[in-house]
């Protein structure tokens, strides 16, 4: 039986307060959408059957490195946050997996194991750490990790990456992702080549210790920490590391990694062409990667981008599963909100997306009929597919409303009364 942070009846008695409505909206929506010729309960199952893992460093407030303004009860450890993350999906009925963070979440695996079990929660990608110094480490990774001159630093660093492979395989997990901070601030502190080289011999001895069903994930991202140039920044070069690694690696993209501007719909066209694209870690962002809310700035971006996915999936292209994971940092939100927000705007993209009308866009497309191309992707967009999310959400046992009836269940202030209060100051984690 799988344990409940949310009492059902509480879930139950929220729900009896809208199911009337939702049953009124879901009927006009879907009367207007057969008129489109599409038939809503068809679309309500595909994203009933939609996921996105939520990551564990989510579930905490995170930090500038100005400031962290924790709130109440702030989980204490990976077995708080795995209890945060089961009322995300209890909730939502979107997220049943989580993202850990190694050394972050270290933990005895089979209790890590049990408490996903007895969660109802599996295990999404590994991630490493080898970005910051964890207390006691022989080498640090000030300078440098995978692609450090010191060949010393970088074997700690593949270590590193072999101990995550073992602590996934232990616990259900099929995927690493790596992303390294290695770069420079001053032109002429490194040498682009020879650091990219070494990178590449770091990550191969990697690729080869990956179990044949496990996936390799490189993440890019253009600056920070380093300011000047970074190893891994773009898609070109994620592109060169998966090609160069073999058919397990795979490019991640983390949408809040690119210059502002960036077509990031058309990378993910790319690399879906090339049969390299991998995952996503979804977010958004204003500036540089300052980790927003998935949907919070630019919505239609993130619906141009499951636009891209649901072409794919409409083409049956071979081998496409890429795979769902939330990345963000929530400074004023309750982290749970936030992530029970950006979960429910992930699913609304791929609804959306889903009501493109493919085969006039087609038409459109061959005959250069711009306008009507364009408006054959707003009219999509335009739908509000809300009574769909809430019926997904609701037929799987979930909350039509998930953010009410979270405020409703007084979950953040029960485990106030559990955990102590964290500190405050300076620094958080990316
Ligand atoms: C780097 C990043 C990467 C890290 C995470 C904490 O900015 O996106 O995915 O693992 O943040
Ligand atoms: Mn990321
Ligand atoms: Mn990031």
């Amino acid at each position: 039986m799988t344990e409940l942070k949310i009492a059902a009846d509480l879930i139950a008695a929220e729900n009896d307060k809208r199911a009337s409505a939702l049953k009124s909206d879901y009927q006009a929506l879907g009367e207007s959408l057969s008129r489109r010729g599409i038939d809503i309960d068809a679309v309500t199952g595909k994203v009933a059957e939609f996921f996105v893992a939520v990551p564990s460093w989510g579930v905490g407030t995170g930090g500038t490195r100005f400031a962290r303004f924790p709130g109440q009860g702030e989980p204490r450890g990976i077995f708080d946050k795995l209890d945060d993350c089961s009322v995300i999906h209890q909730l939502t009925r979107a997220t049943p997996t989580v993202s850990l963070h190694i050394p972050w979440d270290k933990a005895d695996v089979k209790e890590l194991k049990a408490k996903g079990d007895a969660l109802g929660l599996g295990f999404d990608a590994m991630n490493s750490n080898t970005f910051s110094d964890a207390p006691g480490q022989a080498h640090s990774y000030k300078y440098g990790s995978l692609s450090h001159t010191d060949a010393a630093t970088r074997r700690q660093a593949i270590e590193h990456n072999l101990e995550c492979i073992e602590i996934g395989r232990a616990i259900g997990s099929k995927a690493l992702t790596v992303w390294i901070g290695d770069g420079s601030n001053f032109p002429g502190q490194s040498h682009f080549t020879r650091s990219f080289e070494r990178y590449l011999v770091a990550m191969a001895e990697i690729y080869k210790a990956l179990p044949d069903d496990w996936r390799l994930f490189s993440e890019h991202k253009m600056y920070e920490p380093a300011f000047y140039s970074t190893v891994v920044q773009d898609w070109g070069t994620n592109y060169l590391i998966a090609n160069t690694l073999g058919p397990k690696a795979f490019c991640l993209v983390d949408l809040g990694h690119h210059a502002p501007n960036t077509n990031i719909e058309m990378i993910v066209a790319r690399l879906i062409q090339f049969g390299k694209l991998g995952g996503f870690h979804f977010n958004d962002s204003k500036y540089g990667d300052d980790d927003l809310d998935a949907g919070a700035i630019e919505p239609y971006r993130l619906f141009l981008v499951f636009n891209e996915l649901v072409d794919a999936e409409h083409r049956d292209v071979t081998g496409f599963h890429p795979a769902h994971m939330i990345d963000q940092s929530h400074n004023v939100t309750d982290p749970i909100e936030s992530l029970i927000s950006s979960a429910n705007e992930i699913r609304r993209a791929y609804a959306q997306a889903l009501l493109v009308d493919r085969n006039a866009l087609d038409g459109y497309q061959q005959e250069n009929d711009a306008l009507m191309a364009s408006e054959t992707l707003k009219r999509a967009y335009r739908t509000d597919v809300e009574p769909i999310l809430a019926a997904a959400r609701q037929r799987a046992g979930g909350a039509i409303d998930p953010v009410a009836t979270y405020r409703a269940s007084g979950y953040r202030r029960k485990v106030a009364r559990e955990r102590p209060a964290s500190s405050a100051g300076g620094g958080g984690i990316v």
